[in-house]
């Protein structure tokens, strides 16, 4: 049985090997894998769930790393299919916050409701979704739109907003909100509800968000606020860590308060594990967590 599928585009990502450097300048990059939704799959396949990840690559070399990469990890990736016709998307970015794609066309980019069936995506018990995927393309927005409408067998639809502003240009991040508002646990940081909808703070977004049962509103390095129902807000602070980098610190803050939610934890439990495993990922380089010895998942399976 699949406890978590995860669906989205995966790339090989490029960071300066030398730490500070602006992209015009960088001679030689360290290679990773991105990827919002199989970041969340890869560390929840770590922490020891069955999980399956959903996507299109190139038939291509970084298409074989990618796939080789996540299903290292222990992901289930027998529905990723490969296109000859299309390149894997790849992107290059520095720590703090410059970012180029080179995503548009990308094998990713061709999912659809036609290639990417409900059976598959609601096989879980929870379908792992992000704000990333409705950008991508119109096929991409139909399939999201798709998965996230009402239906027997449907499970619970996690979904983490992931405005990136690179991706949405002029188109209008409000259409973020009302695919949010179709699903069952929403994650957003309160500085991109802030920048995509103009919401001030946290109980703003809960009062434009009634919808999902379960709304966590992440303040960075505060902590973060999760409504539930109609209770009150519950805040958990965050831990004091060094930050190396803070790419991967959102996925990896899903990951932990999923894990907490099969596992059925109280929400300040699941809140502590999300903290746990993006402080994780904040003192690493990288996207992910693909760095992390099995010591280190020990502790955090714990
Ligand atoms: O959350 C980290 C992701 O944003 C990163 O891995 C790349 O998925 C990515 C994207 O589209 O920006």
């Amino acid at each position: 049985a699949v406890d978590v599928v995860c669906v989205g585009e995966s790339m090989v990502t490029f960071v300066p090997s030398a730490p500070g450097q602006r992209l015009a300048d960088a001679a030689a990059f360290d290679r990773g894998t991105g990827g919002a939704e199989s970041n969340v799959a890869c560390a929840l396949a770590r922490l020891g769930h069955a999980v399956r990840w959903i996507s299109r690559v190139g038939a291509d070399p970084f298409g074989d790393h990618l796939v080789t990469a996540v299903a290292a990890a222990g992901v289930d990736v027998s529905e990723v299919r490969r296109d000859p016709g299309r390149p894997t998307g790849v992107y290059f970015r520095t720590g703090d916050g410059e970012v180029a794609y080179y995503r548009a066309g990308s094998a990713a980019t061709a999912m659809n409701p036609g290639n990417v069936g409900r059976r598959d995506a609601w096989a879980g018990r929870v379908l792992h979704l992000s704000g990333i995927t409705p950008a991508l393309s119109r096929g991409c927005a139909d399939l999201v739109h798709a998965l996230t409408a009402p239906g027997p067998g449907r499970p619970l639809v996690s979904f983490d907003v992931n405005h990136r502003p690179a991706l949405w240009r002029s188109a209008d991040p409000r259409r973020l909100a009302r695919l949010a508002a179709r699903c069952d646990l929403v994650l957003v940081g309160e500085d991109e509800a802030a920048a995509a909808w103009g919401l001030p703070d946290a109980d703003a977004v809960r009062e434009a968000l009634p919808g999902p049962a379960v709304l966590v509103v992440k303040q960075g390095a505060r902590g973060a606020i999760a409504y539930e129902g109609c209770a009150d807000g519950v805040f958990v602070p965050a831990p004091d860590t060094p930050v190396v980098d803070l790419v991967g610190a959102g996925d990896a803050f899903a990951a932990g308060f999923l894990s907490a939610t099969l596992r059925a934890l109280p929400l300040r439990d699941r809140l502590a594990r999300g903290h746990a495993l993006a402080a994780a990922v904040i003192g690493v380089r990288g996207d992910s967590l693909a760095v992390l010895g099995d010591e280190a998942w020990g502790r955090l399976r714990a």
